[in-house]
């Protein structure tokens, strides 16, 4: 009698044991927060660059541009969000002031803007029409203000510090949700600065006193993500040219940054691996040579393959992809640039249209703590919060997914569970081809998103092997094209 009370405790311990949730692997830091999560799901978002430049043909606009310049034709702002929507863009920043200090809204704190210039008889406000529709059609709206002032009088004196941020502060109060911030690093020295005409040089370790500006942002747009060369939030990419690194970490030591450090492009491209700070890379590039519009470069647009290699070396190396699309003397994205955006769409829809591995069974050679909540089948289920992890002693393990018949394979996506850190240093990809195993691409860092372009193979099995990881790994997608 008293064997088999022992017995049957046993059994339920045993049984309680098997259903005990297995805990989830902790956070390895740094991690994002929740508006650089938001940040990471937008992937692919436009930048709008639109001033005096437009109508003078200049890129950096010296400051003494005269506001009647500004006179778009045929301002269209639905064309706009339209054409950025059908391209499958979720949304806009706009250069709500470029380096020649006009404002695209009537600003209470100087005249140099819209409201002295013929656009609709001087009582328009660009920065109004195209945040509202964004808002109309549910693409998400950002500014650019930049702090380099040619125009203002008092640029490089203390004064020009609470100007910049009057004009922060009516832009972050009047037009809604504001989803990112862009403070640009450039100040090239010389301007107009209210007719001195002259060079000033400020030192832009300390003169912008960012941090206090950063305040006025998370105060008045907290779901904001702030854009700079070095974070706070976003980090720049290190070129203009459209590709961040094949390594490329969201983490990186923003404190060891400094204007000038030596290879310090190359340190922004790949970002570092014990860095301190969650800061990821946003990649830049205009669909034209210039940043604005010049009639000259119409045929200098880029094609619908450069666009998906752009696309390819940006979101598909976990950065975001910020596609600079600058409207015309009319106020409208020109018909060549939106030819080119359809064609990439339809070749974006085409190539990742249909995933081989939807569904697909997978098996693990090791998967944590042998519960179905970590197991296998999470990177093939469609849902990017479940994923496949290991026990936290365990820094590498195989994936290996089932195709059902022989497919022709030309990439391969994967998602690490950023969540809790980026974590993959190592892996690769490996086809069953004529009964063995055939490397197929090599890799370093996941991330946010991970596509790996294969020269197309026919491969009835697909294995993924994670060989290194700075923790036990998390994957939460395989998807294959
Ligand atoms: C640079 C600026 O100088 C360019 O004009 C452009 O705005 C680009 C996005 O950033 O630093």
């Amino acid at each position: 009698m008293k064997n088999l009370f022992v017995l049957s405790m046993n059994l339920l311990l045993f049984f309680s044991a098997c259903q005990m949730e297995v805990a989830p692997p902790e956070a390895i830091w740094p991690v994002p927060d929740e508006n650089q999560l938001a940040w990471h799901d937008r992937e692919q978002y436009a930048f709008i660059h639109f001033t005096t430049n437009t109508f003078t043909g200049k890129e950096w606009g010296y400051g003494d541009e005269s506001p009647s310049i500004f006179n778009p034709t045929a301002f269209d702002a639905e064309q706009w969000v339209t054409t950025i929507q059908e391209a499958g863009l979720k949304g806009l920043i706009l250069t709500c002031k470029h380096h020649d200090g006009f404002c695209l809204w009537p600003s209470a704190y100087t005249e140099h803007s819209v409201k002295n210039s013929p656009f609709r008889d001087g009582q328009g406000d660009v920065v109004k029409e195209v945040s509202d529709a964004c808002r109309r059609h549910g693409l998400f709206f950002g500014v650019y203000l930049s702090p380099w002032d040619r125009n203002f009088a008092q640029y490089a004196a203390p004064e020009y510090i609470s100007y910049y941020r009057n004009q922060l502060t009516e832009l972050l109060s009047n037009y809604g949700e504001v989803s990112e911030v862009w403070f640009d690093g450039a100040n090239g020295g010389d301007g107009y600065y209210g007719g001195a005409r002259e060079r000033r040089k400020i030192d832009n370790r300390t003169y912008y006193d960012w941090p206090n500006t950063h305040t006025i942002v998370r105060k008045l747009a907290p779901q904001a993500v702030i854009f700079s060369d070095a974070g706070p939030d976003i980090r720049w990419c290190g070129n203009e040219s459209g590709f961040s690194g094949e390594t490329n970490w969201n983490t990186l030591s923003v404190d060891t940054l400094y204007p000038g450090k030596p290879d310090i492009n190359r340190l922004l491209n790949n970002g570092s691996q014990d860095g301190t700070s969650w800061v990821p890379a946003e990649v830049d590039v205009s669909i034209r040579p210039g940043w604005f519009y010049h009639e000259t470069e119409d045929d200098e647009v880029r094609t619908p393959e450069n666009l998906l290699k752009c696309y390819l070396e940006s979101v598909g190396r976990g950065s975001n992809f910020l596609l600079n699309l600058p409207p015309d003397r009319r106020g409208q994205i020109h018909e060549k640039d939106v030819k080119a955006l359809r064609a990439w769409k339809q070749l974006l829809d085409a190539t990742f249209s249909k995933n081989l591995a939807a569904n697909a069974p997978v098996s693990a050679d090791t998967y944590r703590g042998k519960s179905k909540q970590y197991a296998a089948a999470n990177v093939t289920d469609g849902d990017k919060d479940t994923y496949w992890a290991t026990d936290d002693h365990v820094r590498s393990g195989s994936l290996e997914i089932d195709l059902g018949k022989y497919q022709k394979i030309s990439y391969v996506l994967i998602q690490e569970y950023i969540r809790l850190g980026q974590r993959v240093r190592q892996f690769n990809v490996e086809a069953w081809k004529d009964k063995a195993w055939e490397i197929i691409a090599t890799g370093t860092t996941i991330g946010h998103k991970r596509i790996l372009p294969i020269e197309a193979v026919e491969a009835s099995k697909l294995r993924i092997n994670i060989m290194d990881a700075k923790a036990c790994p998390l994957i939460a997608t395989v998807e294959v094209y």
